[in-house]
């Protein structure tokens, strides 16, 4: 085994002395004087696929009665490639009403997260999704993560092949410990440990988060060079030849620390059976444990580990590893990175309808009864339920026959004029949750996102630009979980009501943008955004996308 294990972090010691992630939570969860779990807990509950989290709202007005903030945990599912069914979408409805504040919110990486739950509803919640064949394992901590697949299976006749791929890399990597299953499902506990030893994870897992992402030329949907390992599908001939794999993406940055910085995965090469693509896969996972910074987790993603050994060392490190070498990287092309709204059909003739949900958040308001319309879907039966990178939702696998159903119930709840009338900008854009519930953010998210869009819409019109596709992404905090750094424009929160604003990203995600103003208010982003529209509109060159344009001539003048 290679060193990293000097001067080792605090969450470092925690992993270790965890007994394979037991930690102390059967005391914790006893415990009915706090809303809270004891402090090594807060970290190891993450592996458990939940994080601690209080109401930043009512902070101030608990700590004025000298009560303790109010915790609850959010819980995130695991569902590679975003899929699941009716039966389930019921069960994660009637879960979400009974436990948390009932918002479904699809987050940036496929999959749905709860919030506000508290601590004595954390077990029946884990209980009656682990009823629907749904599970929280491993969606947080230093561990692979839910893994991306393309979400429109219009786009590829392949599709289901490479789904494959995805799911399979998801099973490989899982942790072998069962301390889910005692701790959470009153499983048996395991008494001989050798049956949970894990030759990947061993006692430590991976020094910092792992996420691996699937991508089907032409559309990057997911992003996949924002990711710690990117598979990009080969197809020749209408066959799958194999995987580029590209390592070492990342987005999170932290304001004014050049050290720390956002980072595109760099191809390493190709593979093309299953096997070498899975051993592959295996092996950057081997190499980042064993090489990965163990000691300070602000460089401990994989990122840093390529750049610090560079990618002739890490090709060299492979070949051992797997026994073979990578082959060259094939070409292949992004056209776009969208979500294909309304409805699209298959090549098998199966139909998918693609409904926008604005920031990802699923719930019944004054615009909109979105949850009770897909719930009404669900109920007949006649569809699937796919989750997008961009934070919005498929019902796929519709019939012919079925596909009537499905309109009148979303024209009844007018959730098909909700998505066609929603504007070209509102459609292709992203933001975080931010506040209230992340402790680490500085600004609003999700709850900004729509007025500011509201006021850069009528600048868009004036300049005849509203139907311009331009990716516009928003986070709270430079951590870039709505990944605004492979944005056409990226508004970073850097204070209350105070965002960077980042420009020159292509519209595929294969460039970075660069910092172009910093700390802005919302005057300031609406100025500096009448300036640049007027800009582009009247000097852009053979219809340049914005983030072109910006990159071009002013990021570059
Ligand atoms: Fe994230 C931490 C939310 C996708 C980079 N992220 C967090 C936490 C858990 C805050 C915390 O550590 O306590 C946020 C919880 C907020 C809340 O109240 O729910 C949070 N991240 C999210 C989600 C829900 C944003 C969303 O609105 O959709 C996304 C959940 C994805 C999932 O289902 O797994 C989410 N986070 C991302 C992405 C995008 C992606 O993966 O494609 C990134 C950038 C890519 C990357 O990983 O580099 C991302 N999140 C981070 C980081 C920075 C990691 C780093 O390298 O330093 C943190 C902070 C950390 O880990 O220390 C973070
Ligand atoms: Fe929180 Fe920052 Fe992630 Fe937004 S980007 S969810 S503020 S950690």
């Amino acid at each position: 085994m290679v060193n990293n294990n000097e001067n080792l972090s605090s969450t470092e010691r925690i992993k270790m002395a965890s007994d394979n992630l037991r930690g102390t939570f059967v005391e914790s969860l006893e415990n009915e004087i706090t809303g809270n779990i004891n402090e090594d807990d807060v970290a190891l509950v993450r592996f458990h696929g939940m994080y601690v989290q209080d109401d930043r709202d009512r902070r101030d007005e608990r700590a004025e009665k000298k009560l303790e903030r109010l915790y609850s945990f959010m819980i995130r599912l695991r569902l590679t490639g975003g899929v699941i069914t009716p039966e389930q979408w019921i069960a994660l409805h009637n879960i979400a009403g009974e436990n948390s504040t009932g918002v479904l919110k699809i987050t940036t990486r496929q999959t749905i997260q709860l919030h506000g739950i508290l601590k004595s509803k954390v077990k029946p919640t884990l209980k009656a999704f682990n009823q629907a064949g749904l599970t929280t394992i491993a969606t947080c901590g230093d561990i692979n993560r839910n893994v991306l697949c393309t979400s429109h299976p219009k786009q590829s006749p392949l599709h289901e092949e490479i789904f494959a791929y995805a799911t399979d890399i998801a099973n490989m990597l899982l942790p072998k410990t069962n301390a889910y299953y005692e701790i959470w499902l009153d499983g048996e506990k395991i008494a001989d440990k050798k049956l949970e030893e894990d030759t990947l994870y061993q006692n430590r897992y991976m020094p910092r988060k792992f996420k691996v992402a699937i991508a089907i030329p032409p559309n990057n949907d997911v992003d996949v060079l924002a990711n710690d390992l990117g598979l990009i599908a080969i197809i020749e001939n209408g066959k799958l030849q194999g995987f580029n794999l590209a390592i070492g993406g990342g987005m999170s940055a932290t304001h004014g620390n050049p050290d720390h910085y956002p980072r595109l995965a760099s191809i390493l090469g190709f593979t093309d059976t299953k096997e070498k693509t899975l051993k592959a896969v295996y092996e950057v996972l081997t190499i980042q444990r064993d090489y990965g910074n163990r000691s300070d987790r602000k460089v401990a993603r994989l990122k840093y580990t390529v750049d610090r050994l560079g990618l002739d060392w890490w090709k060299e490190e492979m070949a051992r590893r797997c026994g073979f070498e990578l082959e060259e990287a094939r070409p292949f092309t992004f056209t776009s990175r969208v979500d294909y709204y309304g409805w699209e059909q298959n090549h098998e003739g199966l139909w998918y309808y693609t409904v926008f949900v604005e920031n990802g958040r699923i719930l019944d308001d004054e615009d909109i009864s979105l949850k009770a319309a897909l719930l009404e879907v669900a109920e007949t039966g006649k569809g699937n339920f796919i989750f997008t990178c961009n934070q919005n939702v498929l019902i796929g696998d519709v019939k012919p026959e079925d596909k009537e159903v499905i309109q009148e119930i979303l024209e009844r709840y007018h959730v098909i004029e909700h998505t066609d009338n929603a504007s070209v900008i509102r459609k292709n854009s992203i933001a975080c949750v931010a506040l209230n519930t992340c402790p680490l953010a500085l600004a609003e998210g999700q709850r900004y996102m729509p007025t500011l869009l509201s006021k850069i819409e009528p600048i868009l019109e004036k300049y005849g630009l509203d139907g311009e596709e331009i990716t516009i992404r928003m986070t709270g905090c430079p951590n870039g979980c709505a990944r605004p750094f492979a944005a056409e424009i990226g508004f970073v929160g850097t204070a209350p009501g105070k965002y960077n604003m980042q420009i020159g990203g292509d519209r595929v995600g294969e460039r970075l943008n660069k910092l172009y103003r910093e700390s802005l208010d919302e005057e300031g982003i609406l100025t500096e955004l009448d300036h640049l529209f007027g800009k582009f509109a009247s000097e852009r060159i053979n219809g340049e996308t914005f983030g072109d344009f910006a990159y071009r001539s002013v990021l570059n003048q």
